[in-house]
């Protein structure tokens, strides 16, 4: 389909908006409606007849019924923003990792009663269908998840936040194993149509790139510059609806597809040029067609920064079209009314944008142009590691985007100048503090530009935010000490334990009602139930309910045979040298190791389960994948290990994988080496579920631990002091040799005991072990998270006491409710007020 921003749609009146046509019919909410409207859409639109084998016309047909009941909401939402005129915050990230849409809805409608009874009628299961549906997979890890859990928290607390990103064409790759290798496969995640989008063409939107600046006096005798000679690009827009939890609103997702500009295919087409027209064409769409699969940053990639323009300038123009729609061109109270929330720096290139819509556009002055943007901009940091921090290099910027280098050397003219009025004289600082990298190859270092350009600067945890201050942004912190603040990241309740775990849900809410289902620190009710036998009966029951389920997925998809009897330990989440799956593997081979020997007395039976995604350039990464299938291998099909010790890994980790192992998960692996992890957020999601955790002190887990006291929580390792202490005299031959079980532990990979056909293979792996430098410092916390894992072991074999901890973790949870932290970013950051909807007929 041909696509233009201009006259899309020819006005179907010309006169009066028509309010016959616009005008809803409320939809019922009961088991009658949801059935009958179904039956409707499975047959009439449809068009399926009679015994259907297979799932997915179902899921399409239901996913339509919830849909529609969605919409209603979703106009009187939209409308109630408009008449309060209210502030908005606009959630700029290049992802969103919202995984499967109808659970979800249906939860916060209310509706799943009602329509599992409905289907259940009519011969058909609620979760089997719903399993039809593919992850939106729109995101790497914990930022694109953290961006979707504060949707979902966002529209609970009914403020107007929109989320603005890409739709990608293909997500995150789908991990396949073969030979225990890592291997990647497209996700085409839009083939069979997505239910949950609505394309809105008439809001589409140019981009431009390339070309050069124009410098010229305007009728005032200002010098103004215009961008000439651009290539642009369309931006389609397709929203998706965003329930609250039961209370009407229904927030936005805002997604930009790219297309080719009819004008630009039509030129090359009149000149002859019919190839070179379809390859413009595709230039324009391969700009949204995937998402990078790193989750650090893959430097200098000309394609992610056309992705990352391209989402600033169409989200941009976007919130400058609607704001005219309701204020005309009067810019006097847009900083007041607006705030843009950046993601990671991975947007901040709208820093820039904004100065030039505000000024070639707008035809603000600078300084004016300047105070709208650093009063509406904030910044979000993801990371410490220095080498995923964003820098692109001068030159790609002044090929692509000439008018942004324009600006961009003009803040930083602007800024130098101030720090050298705070710091004469000092130009090392005023190195140090360029957004300008010099070199060979000149740099733009995006964070600075985020900081200058911004009114807030956030880290994700307690400690995260403290060694931001202290280290990465010293000098900014002592330039803007205002700006710099925390907000503790969570995860939300109602995907992460009412929708996931519905026994557990049960329980909580005849326990102590359904309050804290909007409310998590009601959870903490649940705590002097622990000491109540009969309470950790009905917990252990429902926690192995979820254990047989997680073994049913393991068996599945890895084909080994957990016993849910075992203690279930899990490490799950993006595979990193930081985060150091290889530590486990080393506690793995030395269980192993133990049973050998025949050191197994009072033994604790345990499954070890890891899962995750290596960036597909990443090799160290891909080989401890390996690793893991080689040492499960040897481990599952040894006779005389037996039920003793289990291990899997389990492929294609993603949201919906969690809502499964989670719940079923007795101890979460949280085990980074201080000071790396920003906060993690599955650490969160496994306590809610009752989990205990073995972990450093890094990250959340410092406040998970505060939380829940330090008897439910299995703590090892050095702190982040420690470790930079640690770090000038390292010598990890030397701990191996000292150590009898790591020595053993080394000697075991070191002959090849898990690559008897493969030789050679993990020599990288040992090598990055036994180095001085090693970054991650396993073998100096190996010692100690043996023993924290003897302790785990030792506390499993005590029912009871087991149990207090896994109900304390849950009741504990409060504080890790994403609505906890929309809350603390309204209140220090956006100052939203919140707005009901109006019901409309
Ligand atoms: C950058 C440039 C080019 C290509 C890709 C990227 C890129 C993409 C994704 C860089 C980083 C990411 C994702 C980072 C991330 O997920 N960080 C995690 O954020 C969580 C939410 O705050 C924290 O809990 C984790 O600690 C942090 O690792």
């Amino acid at each position: 389909m041909p696509h233009s921003s201009e006259n899309y749609f020819a006005p179907l009146i010309q006169s009066k908006p028509n309010k016959k046509l616009t005008s809803m019919q409320p939809l019922g909410m009961d088991k009658k409606s949801i059935t009958m409207n179904f039956k409707y859409y499975f047959a009439h639109t449809l068009g399926r007849h009679g015994p259907c084998f297979t799932t997915h016309y179902p899921y399409k047909a239901l996913a339509h019924t919830v849909r529609d009941r969605l919409m209603e909401r979703w106009k009187s939402t939209q409308q109630a923003y408009d008449q309060a005129d209210c502030k908005r915050t606009h959630y700029l990230s290049l992802e969103f990792l919202m995984g499967r849409s109808l659970g979800n809805a249906m939860l916060n409608l209310g509706i799943t009663d009602a329509a599992t009874q409905g289907l259940f009628d009519l011969g058909i299961i609620l979760e089997e269908i719903a399993e039809s549906e593919p992850d939106a997979g729109l995101g790497n890890g914990g930022l694109g998840r953290l961006a979707a859990c504060f949707l979902d928290s966002c529209a609970t607390l009914q403020l107007p936040v929109k989320g603005y990103g890409i739709r990608y064409e293909y997500g995150m790759f789908r991990q396949e194993i073969q030979n225990g290798y890592q291997v990647e496969e497209p996700d085409h995640w839009l083939r069979d149509g997505n239910p949950w989008e609505v394309e809105r063409p008439e809001f589409s939107q140019r981009v431009s790139f390339g070309g050069r600046s124009e410098f010229y006096r305007d009728d005032k005798g200002a010098t103004r510059a215009r961008w000439v000679d651009t290539r642009d690009v369309l931006a389609i827009p397709y929203d998706t609806p965003i329930p609250g939890y039961r209370n009407g609103t229904v927030n936005t997702l805002r997604l930009w597809q790219a297309a080719s500009t009819d004008e630009f295919d039509l030129e090359e087409f009149n000149a002859g040029s019919y190839t070179e027209a379809v390859e413009s064409k595709n230039h324009a769409e391969n700009i949204t067609m995937i998402l990078y699969p790193n989750d650090s940053s893959e430097n200098g990639k000309e394609l992610r920064l056309k992705q990352q323009y391209f989402l600033a300038s169409a989200s941009l123009k976007d919130v400058m079209r609607k704001w005219k729609s309701l204020h005309g061109n009067n810019l006097k109270k847009f900083a007041e009314k607006n705030c843009f929330q950046l993601n990671d720096t991975h947007p901040t290139i709208a820093v820039a944008e904004l100065m030039r819509i505000l000024m070639d556009e707008e035809r603000l002055d600078w300084d004016h142009a300047w105070q709208i943007t650093c009063r509406t901009m904030a910044y979000t940091n993801h990371t410490l590691l220095p080498e995923a921090l964003e820098r692109w290099p001068v030159k790609l910027f002044k090929r692509l985007l000439p008018r942004l280098l324009d600006i961009i050397f003009e803040i930083n003219a602007q800024h130098l100048a101030q720090v050298a009025i705070r710091w004469p004289g000092d130009t090392k600082t005023q190195r140090r503090m360029s957004i300008i990298e010099e070199g060979p190859e000149p740099q733009i270092r995006m964070a600075y530009l985020a900081i200058v350009g911004s009114m807030s600067v956030n880290g994700v945890a307690e400690l995260h935010s403290k060694l931001l201050a202290e280290g990465l942004f010293q000098d900014f912190y002592r330039f803007w000490p205002e700006k710099f603040n925390n907000k503790t990241n969570g995860v939300t309740q109602r995907r992460w334990l009412a929708y996931c775990n519905p026994g557990l849900r049960e329980l909580v809410c005849e326990s102590i009602g359904d309050g804290w289902i909007s409310d998590l620190e009601q959870i903490k009710r649940i705590a002097p139930l622990a000491k109540d036998a009969q309470f950790r009966r009905r917990w252990f029951e429902i926690k192995q309910q979820n254990k047989k389920r997680l073994a049913a997925l393991v068996e599945k998809d890895c084909g080994v045979r957990f016993d849910p009897k075992a203690i279930f330990d899990v490490q799950v989440k993006r595979i990193h040298e930081y985060k150091r799956q290889l530590l486990n593997v080393l506690h793995v081979i030395h269980l192993y190791d133990r049973i050998k020997r025949g050191d197994t007395e009072n033994w604790t039976p345990r499954c070890v389960l890891l899962g995750g995604k290596a960036a597909p350039g990443y090799v160290l990464a891909k080989l401890i994948i390996k690793l893991i299938n080689n040492v499960a291998q040897v481990i599952n099909s040894d006779p005389q290990v037996g039920n003793l010790l289990q291990v899997a890994f389990l492929p294609n980790y993603r949201v919906s994988a969690m809502e499964v192992i989670c719940p079923g998960t007795d101890l979460s692996e949280q085990i980074s080496t201080a000071g790396k992890e920003a906060s993690g957020t599955g650490n969160m999601k496994f306590m809610m579920n009752g989990a205990l955790t073995i972990g450093t002190l890094d990250g959340a887990n410092i406040e998970i631990r505060e939380e829940v006291g330090d008897k439910n929580f299995f703590l090892f390792g050095l702190t982040e002091e420690e470790i930079k202490e640690r770090r000038q005299d390292y010598q990890p031959d030397l701990i191996i040799a000292r150590d009898a079980n790591l020595s053993r532990v080394m000697d075991l990979l070191e002959k090849g005991h898990f690559n008897q056909f493969e030789p050679g293979i993990f020599k990288p792996l040992i090598d990055s072990i036994r180095n001085p430098l090693d970054p991650w410092m396993l073998a100096a916390d190996f010692e100690s998270y043996v023993d924290a894992q003897q302790q785990a072991a030792e506390r499993y074999k005590d029912r009871e006491q087991w149990l207090i901890g896994s109900i304390l973790n849950t009741a504990c949870s409060g504080k890790f409710s994403t609505d906890r932290t929309m809350h603390d970013y309204n209140r220090e950051i956006w100052k939203l007020t919140p707005v009901l909807p109006i019901p409309t007929q």
